[in-house]
């Protein structure tokens, strides 16, 4: 169906969560919705509360700009402004704004009848986030233990975080999130690179079916997961990468606060060795 006569079919009324017909309605391409509203409210004013923080700051090396998160002993209390009360009132615009799009995804997927694997997908990332900033801090007491907003104050940040636990990649859950990241990446590889194979072939040859597909990785590796399995394969692998790193970030302080590699004692210590 060509997209504007499609168009017709699914700009209808309905699907909404909240808001009735109200926010029912299309801005150019756009569907707004109440959630719409929220997501250019919220964003709206992080901006310009980072370019505030900004402006107020040493620097507007746009590498160098950071907002940080307010002193420990703040603990989980509100800061002035300056004292990263600005850092506390961007992260509540940042996890709003990302929640509002994602209610805007289930929004959109309501009026099309479709499955909700998008906003499921975006969730999982948006919950990598929020136990950064909101879970391992208020677990551990302090706001404080937020990581700042800036180019590399927030790489720096990773640095110390990771040597506090002397050696990160001895970390099991953040190990499994590396493979699961790595193995993202395969998939993906794979897949891009064999849809692009089949459908876009040399100039005058024909298009090749999805059979062409499964008979090359029969022929490479003597299975092929098929071309709906392989999207099941790449959400699932995708999936497993953003919840593994927050749980990877959630044991490091509140539930394991010395260096990583002595969690691996238990190991050493196994009756078998004896
Ligand atoms: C496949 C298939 C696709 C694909 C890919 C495969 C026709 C267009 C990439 C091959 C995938 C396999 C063998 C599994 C890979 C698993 C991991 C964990 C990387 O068969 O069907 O559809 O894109």
């Amino acid at each position: 169906m060509a997209l504007l006569s499609f168009e017709r079919k699914y700009r209808v009324r309905g699907g909404t969560l909240v808001g009735g017909d109200l926010f029912d309605f299309w801005v150019g391409p756009f569907y707004v919705g109440f959630f719409g509203v929220t997501t250019i409210f919220f964003a709206t004013l992080g901006t310009a509360l980072i370019l505030y923080g900004a402006a107020i700051g040493p620097t507007w090396n746009p590498w160098l700009i950071s907002i940080a998160p307010p002193d420990i002993s703040y603990g989980l209390s509100l800061a002035p402004l300056r004292e990263g009360g600005l850092w506390q009132i961007i992260t509540i615009c940042a996890v709003g704004a990302f929640s509002s799009w994602a209610l805007r995804e289930v929004e959109i997927c309501r009026k099309l009848g479709m499955g909700y694997h998008v906003p499921f997908a975006f969730s999982v990332a948006i919950f990598a986030y929020v136990s950064l900033v909101v879970i391992r801090p208020a677990l551990m007491g302090a706001w404080g233990f937020g990581f700042p907003y800036g180019i590399f104050s927030h790489l720096d940040w990773v640095s110390n975080t990771g040597y506090q636990y002397l050696h990160f990649h001895y970390n099991p859950a953040h190990m499994l999130a590396v493979s699961f990241f790595f193995t993202t990446a395969l998939a993906l590889g794979l897949h891009g690179s064999l849809v692009l194979s089949a459908v876009n072939p040399a100039k005058g040859t024909d298009v090749k079916s999805p059979e062409y597909e499964d008979t090359f990785f029969r022929d490479l590796v003597g299975y092929s997961v098929g071309t709906l399995g392989i999207h099941r394969v790449g959400l699932l692998l995708a999936l497993n990468a953003g919840f593994w790193s927050a749980v990877c970030i959630i044991l490091s302080g509140p539930f394991w606060s010395r260096g990583w590699p002595e969690w691996w004692t238990w190991w050493l210590n196994l009756p078998i060795w004896r």
